[in-house]
């Protein structure tokens, strides 16, 4: 597949590489490169066992969505456009592999919320976060409002939207919106480090985990944790569940197959 705005590297075995590219406008996303975004998350080959998403250049990983593109939206428009992206980042997160933002500068708006949507969020020193949208008299409008309430906690969301500021990579480590920064030079090892870490696991149980926690995020506590005792139980009609307790009982490596 080609595409004019997605840099796709495919040399680690079992995890995809995938730049968003659009420098220079920092990498926004216009309805193009949502498009794309939605065509590569559609044809991920089935071998691909972790996305990394990454922003082209040293400063940017998406500054949101494009602002030239958005300026003369009518409302009908508009929502066209936030339901298309909502459903794209839907969709990101609905994949059954783990998804690493590998955050290397700005975040902000809608590139915050692509951050939000995956599982797992690495920054950069120099990254920056924030959804400014109420500085352009608008909202977060590809689920913002949604995702940075249930990772910051309502408080701090609000606030955040509220005001439009932006926090630097020290503050979004501290209130728990990224899980680790690292230098920039570093952070692409260090994300595939992460990705080969979970090579080394189960891949269905890797997926029934994914699974478990993202679909008791709405749910009642009765329920998350029936939901959770399901997929639990799921495990042990796989091979790899009987491999994976065999291997450690007869203090060997375990060779999963992923069935
Ligand atoms: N859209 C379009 N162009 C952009 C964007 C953007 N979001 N961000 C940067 N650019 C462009 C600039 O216009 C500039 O272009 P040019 O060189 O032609 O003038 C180029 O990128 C470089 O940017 P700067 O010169 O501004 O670089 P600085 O280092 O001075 O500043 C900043 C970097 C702080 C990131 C600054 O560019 C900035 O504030 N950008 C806008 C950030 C922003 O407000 N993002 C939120 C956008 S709204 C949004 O994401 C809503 C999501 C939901 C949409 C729902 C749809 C209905």
């Amino acid at each position: 597949m080609e595409y004019n705005h997605l840099l796709v590297d495919n040399s680690h075995p079992q995890i995809c590489l995938l730049t968003i590219s659009a420098p220079k406008s920092l990498n926004a996303l216009n309805l193009d490169i949502l498009k794309e975004l939605n065509t590569f998350i559609d044809h991920l080959d089935k071998t691909v066992r972790v996305l990394i998403i990454t922003g082209d250049g040293p400063k940017s990983f998406v500054a949101g969505a494009d602002i030239a593109q958005m300026q003369g939206f009518s409302e009908a428009e508009s929502l066209e456009f936030s339901r298309f992206g909502a459903g794209v980042f839907k969709k990101l997160e609905d994949l059954e592999i783990p998804v690493i933002a590998a955050i290397n500068g700005f975040a902000l708006g809608g590139g915050c919320e692509l951050a939000l949507a995956c599982d797992i969020r690495i920054a950069s020193e120099n990254a920056v976060f924030g959804q400014p949208e109420v500085k352009l008299g608008i909202i977060p409008g590809f689920s913002g409002t949604y995702r940075l309430s249930k990772i910051v906690g309502q408080g701090l969301a609000k606030e955040l939207i509220y005001t439009g500021n932006n926090i630097k990579a020290n503050e979004a480590l501290r209130v728990g919106l990224v899980n680790t920064v690292v230098p920039q030079p570093e952070l692409i090892d260090y994300c595939l480090k992460v990705a080969t870490d979970i090579l080394h696991a189960a891949p269905i149980a890797v997926k029934y985990a994914k699974k478990s926690i993202n679909e008791n995020y709405d749910l009642s506590a009765k329920e998350a944790i029936e939901l959770e005792n399901q997929y639990f139980s799921k495990c042990f009609s796989t091979k790899d569940q009987k491999e994976g307790m065999s291997a450690f009982l007869e203090k060997r490596k375990a060779l999963y197959i992923n069935e």
